[in-house]
């Protein structure tokens, strides 16, 4: 499978937040905490390379605890604090300003040291597209500045927002690189949401995504379908019955794929991620 996505308005974002860059202090970058590898975006990572940055790995409540934990301790590093939020959740706006005061504290010590008076941090908040970036400043700003929605390629321009008295925040559009050379990022970014699954075949994809269950989260078959066997063929034609897919006697397949992607993105069949520390080449 080969994914190969980057519409136009993610080249013009790329521009402008390359201008913008010169002007903030510091990077936000929203990760999904299923994928927090694959939703690493790597044309912002050489964008910001010298800047402070906190990464903030979102949907926690939708991602495996301990794979998180993990992930937390792989990624940080001294120019980078990593926090996991439940964006959704009120209490991830203090935990957000939190991370990013401290994160900024260096550059304000020296600052002060050199006579400079506290000023506002300039935050750029960026990362691949449907990963909570606008949800993020919403839930700062404690209104709904941002449209926001649950697929890829809601924000389009850039957008200042004025969260807190020490902080203001530039929203973006999400963006990705023009082709995943590893065909595992392109299946993770679709079970995530962070691509449209409509660039993948949904066959392959439902396949893919049943085989990762059954290796990582077997009991959620079972609770969710009432599926034990290790049959990808089998399951789909058990989907498809027992959500009654069949016109005359067909089995529709086809839906059987859509409904078992959705609840796998939504989080339907418990907390999942969909890579690990481990795996890591
Ligand atoms: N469960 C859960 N859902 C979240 C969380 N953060 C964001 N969402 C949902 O994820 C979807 C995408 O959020 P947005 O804020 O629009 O994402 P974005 O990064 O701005 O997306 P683009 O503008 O398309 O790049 C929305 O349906 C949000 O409600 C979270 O921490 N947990
Ligand atoms: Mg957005």
């Amino acid at each position: 499978m080969n994914v190969q996505w980057f519409p136009g308005h993610m080249t013009r974002a790329k521009r402008e937040m390359q201008e913008k860059l010169k002007m903030v202090d510091m990077i936000i970058e929203c990760r999904d905490a299923r994928i927090p590898l694959s939703s690493e975006n790597p044309l912002l990572l050489d964008l910001a390379k010298d800047k402070p940055r906190l990464i903030v790995l979102s949907k926690q409540d939708m991602a495996d605890p301990i794979a998180t934990k993990a992930w937390m301790h792989h990624l940080t590093s001294e120019n980078t604090k990593v926090i996991t939020v439940d964006l959704l959740e009120k209490s991830s706006r203090t935990k957000v300003i939190d991370a990013a005061l401290e994160v900024m504290k260096p550059k304000f010590d020296r600052w002060k040291a050199r006579g400079i008076g506290a000023r506002k941090i300039k935050a750029m908040v960026v990362g691949i597209p449907n990963v909570g970036k606008s949800t993020l400043i919403n839930q700062l700003a404690q209104k709904k500045i941002m449209t926001t929605a649950n697929r890829p390629g809601v924000t389009m321009a850039l957008k200042w927002a004025n969260v807190h008295p020490k902080l203001d925040l530039l929203d973006t559009p999400g963006v990705l690189w023009p082709k995943f050379d590893d065909a595992k990022v392109g299946i993770r970014l679709a079970l995530a949401g962070s691509v449209s699954e409509k660039v993948l075949p949904i066959d392959e994809l439902a396949y893919y995504a049943f085989k990762f269950v059954l290796k990582h989260y077997p009991e959620a078959l079972e609770e969710r379908y009432q599926y034990s066997g290790d049959d990808v063929q089998a399951f789909f034609e058990h989907l498809a019955k027992l959500r009654l897919y069949v016109r005359k006697d067909e089995l529709l397949l086809e839906q059987a794929y859509q409904t078992f992607l959705r609840e796998v993105r939504q989080g339907t069949l418990g907390a999942m991620s969909f890579e690990y520390v481990e795996n890591v080449d």
